[in-house]
């Protein structure tokens, strides 16, 4: 009847899990030693670093992994590329080389599910493997 309007559902929540490591760093609430940060992502060394420079690049807003790119804003997905980038260079391994790697699911031996970008470099880096 007249009354009886089809509803689209309410869009589902997008909160950023609160057990996330990498929303805690972001929201100051778990430590980082932090190397870049703008409005869109921040970068910090990782905890367990596997090369001389190995840093990790993050959107602040939470998407779990790169199957989600799609669901970040424009800029945030150009600020990611663009600030690994920027600490490459800032490292002093611009010219000498770098890698940029991201595991996505559980093929690639994703653990943290919240999408970063590994910066790699500082020494020669194996053919096969970071
Ligand atoms: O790699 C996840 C990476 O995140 C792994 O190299 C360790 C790093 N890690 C985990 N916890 C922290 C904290 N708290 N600070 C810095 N780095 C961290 P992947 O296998 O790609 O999911």
């Amino acid at each position: 009847g007249p009354g009886l309007v089809a509803q689209a559902p309410p869009p589902a929540a997008k909160e950023a899990p609160v057990d996330c490591i990498f929303c805690r760093i972001v929201a100051g609430k778990a430590p980082s030693k932090k190397v870049y940060e703008d409005q869109y992502v921040l970068a910090f060394w990782d905890i367990r670093p596997r090369a001389k420079v190995h840093l990790l690049v993050i959107p602040k807003q939470h998407v779990a992994s790169l199957k989600e790119l799609d669901e970040l804003p424009v800029e945030t997905r150009a600020a990611l590329l663009s600030a690994c980038v920027r600490v490459a260079k800032d490292q002093g391994i611009l010219d000498k080389g770098f890698r940029v790697i991201t595991n996505a699911g559980k093929d690639a031996s994703q653990s943290v599910f919240h999408l970063h970008f590994h910066v790699v470099g500082g020494e020669q880096l194996r053919e096969d493997a970071i």
